[in-house]
């Protein structure tokens, strides 16, 4: 880390299921509520925004147009459930803050103005055969560093067949100031060698509604707080 570093405050969240009838809508306020705080900078869904690729029309634009009204850069990683976003023929215009990572390979997203690099591979095929966290690139010299990632932390692949798996190692090899997680509806903190990484678990359906706001300042480093909407 260096002393150049910009303190930035972003919103980590993820599995939304926007469509699947929990009452969406008012979940997607109150984090838009929580993004628009005048000390939040940025967003980052990390898979699941949406439930299945049949949601509605208006729900997409009514999303998006949400998304956008907060002006604030938002990062969108597609997890297995966002057949919608991995579709290639979307039919829709996504607001200019809005960055959806689609590159099957993985892809990175410069956030010039935070002074932050966003990666993510996002999940075209929920099998064990897919791996959100192997190989990752290298940091980016002179901003805070994170990667997203969808998909099951598991001991080691040896232990069962769940897909899209994210081994201890593979979190602990990343190069990167924070992990942010999605997939699992609860909040945690995945413990890995030096690595920080957490799910936020989930602002709507059932379970307890949570999300977090993660924090890099220089010198002092990475903070997350849990939030409780
Ligand atoms: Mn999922």
């Amino acid at each position: 880390m260096s002393a150049q570093l910009k303190d930035v405050t972003l919103v980590h969240t993820s599995d939304i299921h926007l469509g699947s009838g929990y009452h969406y809508d008012e979940y997607l306020e109150k984090i838009v509520d929580v993004v628009q705080l005048p000390d939040v900078n940025g967003l980052l869904i990390a898979g699941d925004l949406f439930d299945h690729k049949e949601v509605s029309q208006q729900m997409v634009f009514d999303t998006f147009k949400k998304l956008g009204e907060t002006n604030k850069p938002t990062v969108i990683l597609p997890g297995n459930h966002d057949t919608l976003l991995t579709n290639s023929n979307l039919g829709f215009h996504t607001p200019s803050n809005i960055h959806i990572l689609l590159k099957p390979e993985g892809e990175s997203v410069l956030l010039a103005d935070l002074g932050v690099n966003v990666w993510g591979r996002p999940v075209y095929n929920h099998t064990p055969e897919f791996r959100p966290l192997n190989e990752t690139p290298d940091q980016t010299k002179g901003v805070w560093n994170i990667l997203m990632a969808h998909g099951m932390v598991v001991d080691s692949l040896d232990d069962n067949l769940r897909s899209s798996p994210i081994t201890i190692g593979d979190l602990t090899q990343v190069d990167c100031d924070y992990v942010a997680l999605g997939h699992v509806h609860a909040f945690r903190q995945i413990l890995a060698g030096e690595t920080i990484a957490y799910y936020p678990g989930t602002p709507s359906g059932i379970y307890e509604k949570t999300l977090i706001k993660v924090t890099f300042e220089s010198p002092k480093g990475v903070s997350v707080n849990r939030v409780d909407l």
